[in-house]
């Protein structure tokens, strides 16, 4: 087949993350009052603050707001792992980052599967955090066994995705038609499963041992269990959730309130309690299980490894002075001593750009463009700044935060359900099972920059900048 009649995998990723947002508001109905709580609100920032419409307008992303989401799964075993990093490929999403949870309590390890270039982000920033449960770490020989002998009789994938996966990496892209069916076929493996693949007694020892492991070892499939859509003001939806019947975790995960957002803020509500059916029980469906939830986030600009080791110490800052995990009953306290602690933050675009905290794109203004004939004009990227022939921008961050993370874990395992795995990071053994290496995000957002600098310079005629 000629390659133009392939499909674009940007294309896929919109199309496949719409008819997933479509299945869970039909599977989880709060997320649908959730997405209109976000729109309304998103719409209220836009009309009453004109300069965070422009700058969503500068860097594009006002057109990706309304479909921007991200997504959680937890996979069982490396060939899973591999199979859905192949799976997400033909939708243009290569694993980016490593996260250890284990130091957190959670027995997983992990990374976002998403686009890479700021064009493809630009159709489709739809993002997947992608856990491998990690049965080492479980202490109980007998069950670590008996999970080992459960996930490897289960097959996630239908045999028609495998296919299709295939014919993919075969022929280099997909065509019309088997781009639709790949996305019919693909979302199966997102599905909520109601029956069990064990027994009531094999569901509580595994739950015993930790409600993660439980979620995915007692089902048939990786069930996606949050998808999460991007506001702009996440204190205002942390607000508005009771009264619309959502009730919010204690405290947003991530940097306080800032003029100027960084990286990543997130709340979440609850796990909904589900019916399930144990494979004793006949299909009556009697017992229940705790997973999918709802998650809101508000992204900032990516910061420079000089920026995050700011963030993780004014965070780790707060975190010390509060003597324990943020919850319920400490979450004023918190709230008040992270908003203290990230007053050594500067809350300014041109600061954090002046002290190198945060990656930036830059672009062409009119006056720079009507200037390009003019032999007196700056060539400095500070001087072109200073005299408005070139704009910039935060670049957004793309990512996740292993802090944040681990909280939203936690709040949807319960309060109660910290345990010990110490730290035990394992990139190489993720990257063993996944089939390949994980891209470095800092990388990617230093590329994306450069690109942005090189389409200034070209647009305003100068060698380089
Ligand atoms: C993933 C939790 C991490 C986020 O937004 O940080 C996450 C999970 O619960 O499987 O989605
Ligand atoms: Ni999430």
């Amino acid at each position: 087949m000629p390659a133009q009649d392939f499909v674009s995998p940007d294309s896929i990723r919109a199309q496949f993350s719409a008819a997933m947002s479509l299945m869970y508001k039909q599977e989880v109905p709060l997320y649908g009052t959730l997405l209109s709580l976000v729109s309304e609100i998103n719409q209220q920032v836009m009309a009453e603050q004109p300069e965070v419409a422009q700058a969503l307008r500068w860097t594009g992303e006002i057109e990706r707001l309304d479909q921007e989401r991200h997504g959680a799964i937890r996979v069982g075993t490396a060939e899973e792992l591999a199979t859905i990093g192949r799976l997400f490929a033909v939708m243009g999403m290569q694993p980016v980052g490593y996260y250890d949870l284990s130091s957190a309590g959670v027995p997983v390890h992990s990374t976002a599967f998403r686009a890479v270039h700021e064009q493809s982000l630009h159709i489709s920033p739809f993002r997947v955090f992608t856990s491998l449960l990690r049965l080492e770490l479980i202490d109980n020989p007998a069950l670590r066994e008996l999970s080992r002998e459960i996930l490897a009789r289960r097959q996630i994938f239908t045999p028609r995705a495998l296919q299709l996966i295939e014919q993919f990496e075969r022929a280099g892209g997909l065509n019309a038609d088997d781009a639709q069916a790949f996305v019919d076929e693909a979302l199966h493996t997102f599905r909520w499963h109601r029956d069990a693949t064990v027994t009531a007694e094999q569901y509580q020892q595994l739950h015993d041992q930790h409600r993660l492991i439980a979620d995915v070892v007692a089902f048939k499939g990786p069930h996606i269990n949050h998808l999460t859509p991007r506001t702009l003001d996440i204190d205002a939806i942390q607000l508005g959730m009771p009264a619309k019947g959502i009730p919010p975790k204690a405290v947003i995960e991530g940097p306080p309130p800032r003029r100027c957002p960084i990286l990543l803020r997130q709340t979440s509500f609850k796990a909904l309690q589900e019916k399930v059916a144990f494979t004793d029980q006949h299909g009556e469906g009697s017992g229940s299980h705790t997973a999918r939830f709802g998650e809101i986030e508000q992204r900032g600009a990516a910061l420079t490894p000089k920026g995050r080791e700011l963030y993780d110490r004014l965070l780790d800052g707060a975190r010390a002075a509060l003597g324990g995990v943020p919850a319920e009953a400490n979450a004023e306290r918190y709230m008040s001593l992270l908003s203290d602690s990230f007053k050594a933050f500067p809350d300014d675009l041109a600061q954090m750009r002046e002290h190198g905290l945060a990656y930036f794109r830059y672009f062409a203004t009119e006056r720079g463009l009507a200037a390009r004939g003019d032999a007196q004009r700056p060539t400095s990227l500070q001087a072109l700044i200073d005299a408005g022939h070139i704009h910039f921008e935060a670049l957004v961050y793309e990512d996740f935060l292993p802090v944040s993370a681990a909280g939203i874990f936690q709040s949807n395992l319960g309060d109660d359900a910290q345990s010990e795995y110490g730290s035990n990071a394992n990139r190489d053994a993720f990257e063993q099972a996944l089939g390949k290496p994980v891209q470095d995000e800092l990388a990617l957002y230093a590329e994306s920059e450069r690109r942005s600098l090189m389409a200034c310079a070209q647009a305003l005629d100068m060698p380089g900048l």
